[in-house]
């Protein structure tokens, strides 16, 4: 934008519009319109259009939410809780709670208590670690008035990696508790708010919405944007669970192969995705299905998880090494076992 007194920002996603580049970000046919083109096509036709983002950019935005004295809202994704879910504490000093979102996709027998036991056996220095569910409306109030109890000033602010549900989260706010008619721009795939963005609740609260720190290791950063639905949980998962022996293998979809080499008969349960299609191989080392990609060997220790970044975690509960081939920008790491 050339002339500073036409700047006008996508009420969706944050991007200042424009109406010169079809191919440019922000892009719309006339300015008087209130959403990018591409808002408009993911909100009326689900019609996906990845933007890639800049980690360095988002950096800058979160210092900038450093220097101020306002509370934070770190959202997560319970089913992807980061490897370093220090990292951006370790960036900025505010207030913040820790908000683990989608609860919903996680099995109802998974209790919240231990869920928060979890997080706060890690000592990192939160206000208050809160489980909601912005799909299921749940603890969407007790949200709300932690907010008003720990907030410093009208601004919150909202952040965390990519598709962790801060515009949902922030849709829902407005839905329960504002006359504000804005409707923030949502999808599965990563980077989808590409700008900050404040919102007026009411005449005590403005929300923030910023873009999500980019997860590299995330399989949605790698897989084709068609199948991003559905690696996604939308449902409550139904764990499956495997008793393997070792020379025996688990496989999802085309997307990873799990080979047991050594240790007792032991159990893996993976929560993923219902609708992704998972099977067992029996005398596994004279089938070579997917050992083209990457592999990387881990000593599992008792009752661990083998995350897979993105798509979800295979609980395991006995000591035993695995082989795990799986494409090489993808992240897996083995954590103590969180369910
Ligand atoms: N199952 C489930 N899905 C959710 C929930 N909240 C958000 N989602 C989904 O998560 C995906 C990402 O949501 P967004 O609100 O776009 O996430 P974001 O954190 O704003 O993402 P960026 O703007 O890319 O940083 C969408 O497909 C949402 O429908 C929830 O409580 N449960
Ligand atoms: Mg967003």
């Amino acid at each position: 934008m050339n002339n500073d007194e036409q700047i006008k920002t996508c009420s969706g996603c944050g991007i200042v519009l424009q109406d010169q580049n079809v191919l440019q970000e922000g892009y719309t046919t006339s300015l008087e319109n209130d959403i990018c083109q591409r808002c408009f096509r993911m909100k009326n036709y689900g019609e996906y259009q990845v933007v890639t983002k800049s980690n360095e950019e988002y950096l800058n935005i979160l210092k900038s939410v450093g220097e101020t004295k306002d509370l934070v809202l770190y959202i997560t994704d319970l089913l992807n809780l980061e490897k370093n879910i220090e990292q951006i504490r370790n960036i900025i000093s505010n207030k913040m709670i820790l908000v683990l979102n989608k609860k919903d996709v996680l099995p109802k027998s998974v209790k919240e208590t231990k869920l928060i036991k979890y997080l706060e056996e890690k000592n990192i220095c939160f206000e208050e670690v809160i489980v909601i569910s912005v799909n299921k409306n749940y603890n969407i109030d007790y949200l709300l008035k932690k907010i008003k109890l720990y907030q410093t000033s009208k601004k919150v602010y909202v952040v965390g990696h990519t598709n962790a549900g801060k515009s949902s989260l922030i849709n829902k706010l407005i839905q329960n508790y504002s006359t504000n008619v804005q409707e923030l721009t949502m999808s599965p795939l990563p980077s989808t708010t590409l700008n900050t963005i404040s919102i007026e609740i009411n005449e005590y609260l403005t929300l923030i919405d910023t873009p999500g720190l980019v997860d590299t290791g995330s399989i949605l950063n790698h897989i084709d944007p068609s199948m991003i639905k559905k690696i996604s949980p939308r449902k409550e998962i139904k764990p499956k669970t495997f008793q393997l022996k070792p020379n025996q293998s688990i496989i999802i979809e085309d997307i990873v192969r799990i080979d047991y080499i050594e240790g007792e008969k032991n159990s893996f349960t993976l929560f993923v995705s219902n609708d992704l299609k998972v099977k067992r191989l029996l005398n596994a080392s004279n089938k070579n299905e997917l050992k083209e990609l990457s592999k990387i060997t881990y000593a599992v220790k008792y009752d661990e998880d083998l995350v897979i970044n993105g798509l979800g975690f295979v609980k395991i509960v006995n000591k035993g090494l695995i082989d795990v081939y799986i494409d090489k920008n993808v992240e897996t790491f083995m954590r103590k076992s969180l369910i």
